[in-house]
């Protein structure tokens, strides 16, 4: 669900490792990453049991973690889509996930070949540039070797990539010959309205005040989201040793934890909701009479009958109403879902 991508060295491994507490290898070698680490990043989300007067003796202090799925993917490098560095293979796993943090070394302290050099603004600008340039570059080519040329194709070849039909005939239905289906500047477009994309300036904890405030204060003025970082320090958080030292650090930097700023991604930025799925009111159990047993994740505009899909092809398919757990309301299939809500779905099955 979430893509980590960035050029060689940036940080990834790191910020993959501490985020979902699994060790991928970290080194200073370019492609130590090869293969794409896959792991779980946990979001802490409030139980309702509480306000049932329930113990479903699943949460911990309240708290229930949710599992993201985040995948590490080998480091991005230029002309990547021309077969340089590790080329197609991992272009396209990168444009299945649905999130993508965008990593880029805030120090600018790495060339375009992942090399040490001293600390540049223009590095870091290109850096962040990049990404974008590289996918889309990548992604026109791809289109044009499939001898892509009419609008249905293209949206069946793009369903692949999460890329919605109604977006790509919104982009193109005006298109005059199907050479544009290439055009860096729709698919520019495409990525951006397709994708949630997070700009994660990472080791801030190298940048001089002055380059920083700099950075900063012309991100803020683009206006797209991002967040400082340093991987290190928040590794240094779960370290014994270090512990009080990064925490400290930490704070003087006012930098976030990884666990925090994965919660803004998804609950402020893609606007994600978990919603508790019932099968008996108002014991909220499931035929095994655990109490409110799953979770599951909508998109910002789900509905009721989403939730049918996501918990059974069958139950979406003969829906006939939810109802709300608290008001014992019933909710159509339209009904857009809120957070945390605890539905009972009635299907005729
Ligand atoms: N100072 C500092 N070093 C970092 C930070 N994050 C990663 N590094 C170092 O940068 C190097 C490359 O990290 P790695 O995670 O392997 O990068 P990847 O190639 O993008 O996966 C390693 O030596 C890391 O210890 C950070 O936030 N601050
Ligand atoms: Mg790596």
């Amino acid at each position: 669900m979430i893509g980590i991508v960035g050029k060689p060295n940036v940080g990834k491994s790191l910020l993959f490792n501490v985020w979902s507490g699994e060790h991928a290898k970290t080194s200073n070698y370019p492609f130590c990453t090869i293969d794409p680490n896959k792991g779980c990043g946990w979001v802490e989300i409030k139980c309702p049991c509480a306000e049932f007067e329930k113990t479903c003796g699943r949460c911990t202090n309240g708290q229930r973690s949710f599992p993201v799925q985040l995948v590490d993917i080998a480091g991005l490098v230029e002309h990547a889509s021309e077969g340089h560095g590790m080329g197609n293979r991992f272009l396209a796993e990168i444009l299945e996930q649905e999130i993508l943090l965008e990593i880029v070394d805030a120090t600018g302290e790495l060339n375009n070949q992942g090399e040490p050099q001293s600390p540049s603004l223009d590095q870091v600008w290109h850096d962040i540039e990049f990404i974008p340039t590289e996918l889309v570059r990548w992604l026109g080519q791809l289109i044009e070797r499939n001898g892509i040329r009419t609008l249905e194709r293209l949206e069946t070849f793009l369903r692949s990539f999460h890329i919605s039909p109604a977006l790509i005939h919104q982009l193109f239905r005006d298109v005059a010959n199907y050479h544009q289906f290439s055009d860096p500047v729709r698919l520019r477009e495409l990525l951006r309205r397709s994708k949630t994309e997070v700009l994660i300036l990472n080791k801030v904890d190298r940048c001089s005040s002055e380059h920083l405030q700099q950075l900063v204060a012309r991100l803020k003025k683009d206006g797209r989201p991002f967040f400082c970082y340093s991987a290190l320090l928040d590794f240094g958080r779960s370290s014994e040793r270090h512990q009080g030292q990064a925490i400290e650090r930490m704070k003087a930097l006012q930098l976030r934890p990884g666990s925090i700023i994965l919660r803004e991604i998804l609950f402020d930025l893609v606007g994600v909701k978990i919603i508790f799925p019932v099968k008996h009111l108002p014991a909220l159990t499931d035929d095994q009479g655990s109490i409110l047993p799953d979770m599951i994740l909508l998109p910002r505009d789900g509905t009721c009958r989403d939730l049918a899909y996501r918990i059974h092809e069958e139950i979406g398919t003969h829906f006939i109403r939810g109802i709300d757990a608290h008001t014992h309301l019933f909710l159509s299939a339209t009904t857009i879902l809120t957070h945390r809500q605890v539905v009972r779905i009635v299907a005729k099955v």
